[in-house]
Parts: C-alpha cells; structure tokens; sequence
C-alpha cells in the first residue's frame, strides 16, 4: 500500500518491529506506510499495518510497583538507586547488571550504557542482541575490523545472484522480501539455504535444504572450488586482504571435493555445483544471512566462511555485490553503535582498542569506567543464578521466554536479590519475577531514532498522549542516574541532547580509525532533529582522515583495520553443540512465523494476526508422523534436555526435513499452557561470539492423548479471568469480539462443576450428548453472551467459531443466532476458512471456492479476492492451495 505523504494529522515515524525499519505515517487509529522513506517506499506488512491495532493494550503497566504494590514514581526511583547504591557498596560495582534490548531506542540505550560502565562502574550490561545479531558482529570485526554492514537494501534488488542464508525474510523482513520480488527479473537468480522449506525458499531457483548447522562446509567448499576454477579475484586479495592462503588451506581440509560437502551436508552433488557455478558466474552476488546463521555455535564461523567467499571475488560493497547481514530487531544496529553489547565499550570502540577507554572516560568524565569486559548473555543469567550479580535490571526486553535453559534462567530470576524490569506490559514472563516494576512509555509515545540494516538513522516520533504514570525508558534512566548523585553527568531534558552527544563520542578522537563516525549530526538544533530525515552513517563531522558519507562502504578495498587491509578467517566445520540420540531423536529447530512478534507481548492484541496461527504447533514430516504414532491436528509434547516439554498442534509437512521438527518461538506462559521454545534449547553457545544455539535442539516426541478438547470463549472487554493451570493443555487466542481458549485434557471432568469457579452460576443453556462425550453451554444476560463452552471429544468435530465470535459483538442475539448457540454439527457455519491472507482477511474456504470457480492464478485469485496483492507473504500458501486443487482434478 503506497501513500504519499500528505496524510492530514499523521506523524512520520518508524515501525518498532523488524530491522528493515520502514517509515510510517501514524496517527492514533491508522497506519500507512510512508513514500517518502527510502526503506519501505510507502510499503508495509501485515504487523506494520496492524500497528494502530497494538497501540492501547488493555495489560498497560500505567504506574510502578515494588513488589507486587503500587507506589509513587519518585519512591520507585529512590528504592532502585538505593538497591544499586547498596549492592556496590557491599559487593563492589560488579554485582549490579544491565541487560538490554534491541528494541530499545538509540538515546535509551546510550544513557543505560553510559550510567553502568561509566559511572556505577560495571562491565556487565549486555542485550537480547547477543541472542541475535553477535555472531554477525563478530564476524564482521573479524573480517573488516569493525562491525559494519557494507552494503545497503537496494544491492539486494541490483544483485544478479541473491543467495538467502538462514533466513525466512518472506515472513521475517516482509518488506525487503516484497522489494527483491519487485525487483525480479529474467536470469536474476535467487537461491535460499535453509533446512526447511519455507515462504522464501519457495520463490528460490534453488533451494539447498541443507542438514542443520553445515553451512560452513557448504561456503568452505565455495571457496575451495572458486580457487580450482580460476574464478577468485586474485588481484583485490593481493592487494586488499590477508590470510587467504590459511583460510584455503583449512576450508581445502574441511571440503575437498563436491561430493564431501554434498555428504556433509546432505545435499545433491549437482546442486551444489550448479550453486558453486552461479556464484563463480555472477559479478553482481550478494549473500545475505539471517539467524539460521548467527544462532550456532558455529555462527560466527558460519558468517565469516559467507564473508571468505565475498572478500575472494572481490565482492564487498559494491553495487549489487556484497555480504548482507539482516538485522532482526528495529535497533539492533543502535545498540551496536553505542556498545550495548557486554564485550564493546562505546561508539564502536572496544575495550582493547588502543586508548578507548582513555577516551571515553575523559568524554564521560568517569572516574570508574568499567575497565574490560563483563558477562555475555547467558553467562551474565549464571552469575545471577550464583548470586555473584545482585541487582539486575531488564529493560524492552523478555528473559524468561528468549533465554535459553529458560528452567535456569527463570530460577536465576527468582533468586535475584533485586530484580528490576522496565516493560510497558504489566504481565509478561519476565514482569513475574520482578521486585521492581517501572512502566515504560511505548511505541508511538516516545522519541528518539533507531538503525535499521542498511545502516539508516530514522526518528522514531511521538504521535500519542504518554499514558499518566508511564515514562519513557531515558527518561527513567536519568532520573535513577540523578538519585544516585550523578546528576552532572545526566542533566538531559530531551532525547535530542543525548543524541548530540552520542554523536559527538562517535567523532571524539576518531581520525578514521572508527566507521561509525555520526559527529556531522552532534550539533543539530533541537529542531532540525525533530525534523531528521532517514540518513545513512558514516556523516563525519570533517575530522581529518574521517569515512565519508556513502551508501556503500569499502568499495574501494580500504577496511578499518590496523593496516587497511581485510581479513579472510580459516575456519573449519564445528559441528552443532549437541548430537540427536536414542532419548532425543530428533533435531528441534526453532524461528518466526509471518504475523507475530516474538513474545507476542503486542502482536497478540490484534486478533486479526493471530488468524494466520491461532495455537502453537510442532511441524512435523510426515514420515515422522507415523513413526511417532501423532496424529495430524492433534496434541503432541516434544521434550528435551529440560523436565518442561513444548505441547502443541501437529501440522503434518512435507517441508521439514525427516528427523527435523520446527516449533515458533512465540508462545509463552501468558499464552499456553506448556510452549516455549526456549525448555527445548541448551545453553549451548558460539565460543567467539556467546550467541546461543536456538536453531538447533534435541528432544523426543509423542502424543499427548486427551480425552476431551474444548472451546471457552468470554467477552473481550470483562474482567473474567481463567485460571486454567489445572488443565492438562490451554493455549489463549484473542478473536475479534471475544478472547477465547483453546482446552484440552486427559481425564474426564465436571464440566458443570468447572464451569461454575468462572461464571459462579449455571449455564443459561445446556446441551449434553454423553455418548458422544459432547457438552455444551452458553451463559447469557438477557439476549448478550456472556460466555460459551463446547466440548468435544476430538478436536476434529470442534467447530469453526467465527460465527460464535461475532454472537460476543452483539449487544441483542437474535432468536436464530440463540437457536444455533449450542447447535451441534451446523455450528459449522464459518465462511472463510482458515486465514491465509491476513492483509485483506481471506480464508483457505474462500479461495478454494474461487479456484472451484475458475481462478486459475494468484495474480486471478488477487484481483476476485484481493489475497496476496498487499505483503504478498501468504503468495506461497496461496500457491499451495492451487497446487493441491490440481492434484484433486480428475486426470
Ligand atoms: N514476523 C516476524 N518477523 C520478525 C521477527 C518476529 O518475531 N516475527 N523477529 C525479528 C528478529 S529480532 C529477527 S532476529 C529476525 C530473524 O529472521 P530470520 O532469521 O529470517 O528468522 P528465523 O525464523 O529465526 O530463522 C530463519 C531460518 O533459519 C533456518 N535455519 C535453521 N537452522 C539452519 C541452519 O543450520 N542453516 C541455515 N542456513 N538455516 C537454518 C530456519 O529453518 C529458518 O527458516 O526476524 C525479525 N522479523
Ligand atoms: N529458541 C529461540 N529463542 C530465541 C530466538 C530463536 O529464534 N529461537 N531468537 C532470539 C532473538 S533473535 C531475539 S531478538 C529474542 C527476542 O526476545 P525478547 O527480546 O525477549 O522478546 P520481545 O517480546 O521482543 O521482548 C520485548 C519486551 O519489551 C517490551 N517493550 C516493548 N517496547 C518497549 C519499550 O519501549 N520500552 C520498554 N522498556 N519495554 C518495551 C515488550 O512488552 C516485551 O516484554 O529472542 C531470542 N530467543
Ligand atoms: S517489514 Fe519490518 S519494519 Fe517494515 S512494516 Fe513489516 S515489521 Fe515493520
Ligand atoms: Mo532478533
């Protein structure tokens, strides 16, 4: 949807989710994208489009608590200040902690950072980026001297050969997928690395559906056979590189031949030739790479094996050629920049970078700068299980679902002498545990400016009330910085004069041995920052020596190094931390799905995205499925290293690989009863960068028999709650009109008996069949619904309920809608099928309907129904229905 922008009333701002980072024009109750910024061009995706819809969430955290009771600001502030003021003074400036996040804004994140190294003086503030983003950044210090991404969004639409590694950016970089389909043209070559099939290898030419965690392999053996075939730009190694005759070497041991690595990795010989001879072919070659890299114990390894390949054939930042690491979180690339990361020090500067800390600490004017670095992610959650760490505050992001080992992670939690978490939600995973609450303002009601992938500087703008009680995450920063008596260093008024000084640290002695140089934006008026437009760093402030400003960085072979010259890294085949076996059969992958984001602690308030998967699920092959006796649709619990196992629908796919399960990381406690991903995944970590193993885990699978399911469906706007613990399954759902639940359970009940602890009276209607171990009931106020419970005994009879949900949005039931309340099988009476496309709410039933009727195309399909002619992410499912009324045609 392209918009200009001249929408009356609407504020230019930036969507808070995914790391493309596009421009949107906001207003309380819409959402458009912004033509005039040059991430998006006026597109959005689903979750960008539903954004207004996420806005005013009914669990606000709108005051602070200390535990569990709600207390003015000024005493929350006054109990954080005193819990770190005592915790230093007992246990030294390391017992305190900071972890962070990726969704943080650049000025939040720069404060945070600065008030733990620089003046309480601990080394461990650390950030969900290291479960994201810090192979990538290792890797890109490894191989260039400094962490930066070369190149920018439009290479991947100028690129004759686009290589997807790890990455579903159909479902996950929505918009930048929707730029390369737009881009597409005859002979462009598209080839997708991922173990499964998903929506992006669909649009692949070639799909290499590796075994997990043989990427390595795969690029060693690119190297090896560029070198063999005379395809390798020897003149720019010579000049413009080091260490390409180790790196060869090691790969030459690790991948021989062709047919080693299409052993290792489980792939045909001829596939990866024909991938090994369009890369050697194509000039213009971009790789671009995504958690199915980072999230390895090999993943720095992986990325700098991807990044071997490109500094080979002399394919770095220039037009159309060169790597690509796809950023997940709106800020990742923020936080990078002001070294929120536990091992970096600030504005790109390490610990170990000559002078650095000289440097900052003269710029903060800190007398107890931390002096090396603290704890990485996983390891800084052990510190605060041995009670080493004392005070921990989280801050925008989720622990106790995105951490690995989240058994230990969430008694780690629990044992935190003082625990404080900044959220903007009230009941998360996380919030569970904390002795102190601060309730932080949210998107649309704060300012500042985020970096998304390509390196582009946008202001996120405020466009709603702040929410009395609630503040905005720099705010409360300085104003715990001001209790604990550094107020000098901490003197800011708005979000403006952080920036001016984050951009001058970036120029502060920086004669060219720093890219990230933003200095030429540290004297900006307040103003001119309100009015920022999208820009791209570097934006030198003129010190001599200085990167200058370009879309492209390193075209012309110069790297941040010690003596200018790029790194090839040798690298071997480390093998995934952990090995299926007789008590875990099988491989658990874990990653995204198209309309929610991560713990669902916004996306699950618009119902309209939880219509592409309303229940967490295990994707299983369905080989597997009858090895494991599961049957499709039904319940079944995966369990691994941990006691806590996942439970969720089987779907039945052909897209994984046999032997490979795939669940979504979304759901959690507040959620379903028993789904988190993160019981299925060890603290396995990558050595050089800490990042953890989420993509590969191993756990057994079987079937959880029940003996009824169940459908509760209440109002959405009332008080009544579920406590559904008891029950052997629940999984929640909120629907347009309602908020409902999924049940299931393993030993008969009283339905009535267990009716009455939530509506503490008899139904109004009944309709029970014992034989068929059906029972059924609705609770009404005169002719308004206030409740409906079906159950069943198999979850295939359970009707679809779109129908009942809008009976909720009725203020007066009709006699027939009344009739039909309880009615058996005829409930059946939901339209459109499950949803597929969610930009214009079409059903699986509508477009077979229409197929039936002779739409023989998406592009048909798009113009009767308008599915898949916005995002375009549902084309793939939208193909697979037309595939499969193909094969239903008689011969
Ligand atoms: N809808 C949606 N979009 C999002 C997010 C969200 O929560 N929801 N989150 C954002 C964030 S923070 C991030 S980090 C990005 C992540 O974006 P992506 O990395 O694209 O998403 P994932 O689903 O985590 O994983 C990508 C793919 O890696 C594959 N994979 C698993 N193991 C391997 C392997 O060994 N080798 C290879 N080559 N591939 C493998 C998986 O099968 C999966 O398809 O998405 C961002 N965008
Ligand atoms: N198994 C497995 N685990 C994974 C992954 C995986 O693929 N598999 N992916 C990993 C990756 S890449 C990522 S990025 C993480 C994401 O994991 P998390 O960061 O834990 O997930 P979010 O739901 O994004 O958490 C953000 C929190 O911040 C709150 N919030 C939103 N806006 C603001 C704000 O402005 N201020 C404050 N103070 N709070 C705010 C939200 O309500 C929410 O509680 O998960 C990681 N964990
Ligand atoms: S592609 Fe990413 S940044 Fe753009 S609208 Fe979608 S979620 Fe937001
Ligand atoms: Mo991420």
């Amino acid at each position: 949807m392209k918009n200009r922008r001249t929408t009356p009333g609407s504020t230019a701002t930036t969507c808070p989710y995914c790391g493309v980072g596009c421009g949107v024009l906001a207003k309380p109750d819409a959402v458009q994208g912004d033509l005039g910024h040059p991430a998006n061009n006026g597109r959005l995706c689903v979750k960008g489009s539903a954004l207004h819809e996420t806005v005013t969430g009914h669990d606000r955290l709108l005051a602070p608590r200390v535990a569990g009771h709600t207390v003015e600001w000024s005493e929350a502030i006054d109990r954080v200040a005193e819990a770190i003021r005592v915790s230093v003074r007992d246990h030294g400036p390391e017992s305190v902690a900071f972890y962070l996040s990726g969704q943080l804004l650049t000025e939040d994140y720069y404060i945070a950072n600065k008030l733990a190294k620089g003046f309480i003086g601990t080394p461990h503030v650390d950030t969900n980026s290291r479960l994201c983003m810090s192979s990538a950044v290792a890797a890109h210090k490894r191989a260039f001297g400094e962490d930066c991404v070369p190149g920018c969004y439009e290479d991947l639409e100028l690129a004759d050969l686009l290589v997807l590694a790890g990455s579903n950016a159909a479902w996950t970089h929505p918009v930048l997928y929707q730029r390369i389909k737009a881009s597409h043209r005859p002979g462009r070559k598209v080839v997708a690395i991922d173990p499964r099939q998903t929506a992006t290898t669909e649009m692949a030419d070639l799909h290499l559906q590796l075994r997990p965690g043989t990427d390595t392999l795969l690029f060693n053996g690119l190297l090896v056979w560029l070198h063999d075939h005379g395809a390798l730009a020897t003149q720019y190694l010579e000049q413009h590189c080091n260490g390409f005759e180790e790196t060869l070497s090691v790969a030459r041991a690790c991948a021989p031949s062709i047919l080693a690595v299409a052993r290792g990795c489980d792939l045909r010989a001829a596939d990866v030739e024909r991938f090994y001879r369009w890369f050697a072919e194509t000039d213009r070659t971009v790789t671009a790479f995504s958690q199915g890299i980072n999230q390895s114990v090999a993943g720095t390894d992986k990325a700098n094996a991807i990044i071997n390949c490109h500094l080979a054939t002399g394919r770095v930042g220039r037009p159309g050629a060169s790597p690509f690491s796809l950023t997940g979180q709106p800020n990742a690339m923020g936080g990078r920049e002001v070294g929120g990361l536990a091992n970096t020090l600030a504005a790109h500067m390490d610990y170990d970078t000559p002078g650095a800390v000289q440097r900052v600490a003269d710029f903060w004017h800190s007398e107890k700068l931390a002096a090396g670095p603290g704890y990485k992610a996983v390891d800084l959650f052990e510190a605060v299980h041995r009670g080493d760490i004392r005070v921990l505050w989280v801050m925008g992001t989720n622990p106790a679902v995105s951490l690995p080992d989240n058994a230990r992670v969430r008694e780690a939690l629990a044992r935190c002498e003082t625990l404080i978490v900044s959220d903007c939600v009230a009941q998360t995973d996380t919030t569970a545990f904390a002795d102190i609450l601060l309730p932080a303002a949210g998107w649309g009601e704060k300012d500042g400016t985020v970096t998304n992938s390509e390196r582009c500087i946008s202001r996120q703008r405020r466009f709603l009330p702040v929410p009395e009680g609630v503040r905005p995450d720099w705010r409360i920063i300085r104003d715990i910085a001001q209790a604990l008596g550094y107020g000098h260093a901490f003197d800011y008024q708005e979000p403006a004069e952080i920036f001016r000084e984050h951009a001058a640290l970036s120029g502060y002695g920086n004669g060219g041995e720093r890219v990230f140089d933003i200095s030429a934006l540290a004297k900006l008026s307040s103003t001119e920052y309100d009015r920022l437009q999208p820009v791209q760093w570097p934006l030198t402030g003129g010190n001599p020596g200085a990167w200058l400003q370009t879309r492209r960085l390193f075209s012309d072979g110069r790297f941040p190094t010690p003596d200018g010259r790029a790194r090839l890294v040798p690298v071997s085949n480390l093998p995934p931390g952990q090995q299926p076996d007789a008590r875990h059969p099988l491989i658990v992958n874990t990653g995204r799905i198209r309309d929610q984001w991560h713990t669902m602690t916004r996306t699950a308030l618009a119902p309209r995205l939880f219509a592409h998967r309303s229940e967490p699920f295990i994707e299983v092959h369905p080989k597997d499925i009858a090895t494991f006796g599961l049957i499709e649709g039904a319940l079944a619990t995966l369990t691994g290293h941990a006691r806590k196992g996942f439970t969720g629908r089987v779907r039945a796919s052909p897209a994984q690989r046999p032997g490979e399960v795939f669940v979504p990381i979304h759901w959690n406690r507040q959620f379903a009863s028993s789904a988190l991903a993160s019981d299925l995944i060890a603290p396995v970590v990558d050595p050089i960068s800490g990042q953890p193993e989420a993509k590969f885990g191993v756990a057994s699978l079987r079937p959880l028999i029940t003996r009824w399911q169940a459908r509760l469906m209440l109002p959405a706007a009332g008080g009544t709650a579920l406590d559904a613990t008891s029950l052997d399954y629940w999984s929640h759902q909120a629907l347009p009109h309602s908020r409902s639940w999924w049940l299931a359970g393993r030993r008969s009940m009283d339905w009535r008996e267990w009716a009455q602890q939530i509506f503490a009276r008899e139904p109004e209607l009944v309709m029970q069949d014992s034989a068929r171990r059906r029972f059924r009931a609705a609770w009404l106020t005169g002719n308004r619904l206030d409740g409906v419970l079906l159950v069943e005994s198999c979850v295939q009879t359970m009707p679809d309920l779109g129908w009942l949900d809008d009976c909720f949005g009725s203020e007066n039931l009709t006699p027939e809608q009344r009739r039909s309340l309880l009615a058996a099988g005829s409930i059946d009476a939901e339209p459109t099928g499950p949803l597929v496309c969610s930009c214009f709410q079409v059903g699986e039933r509508q477009i077979n309907q229409a197929i039936e009727d002779g739409a023989a195309s998406v592009e048909a399909l798009g113009q009767r129904l308008q599915c898949g002619s916005n995002c375009g992410s549902c084309i793939p499912e939208i193909r697979g229905l037309l595939a499969k009324s193909a094969d239903r045609e008689p011969a």
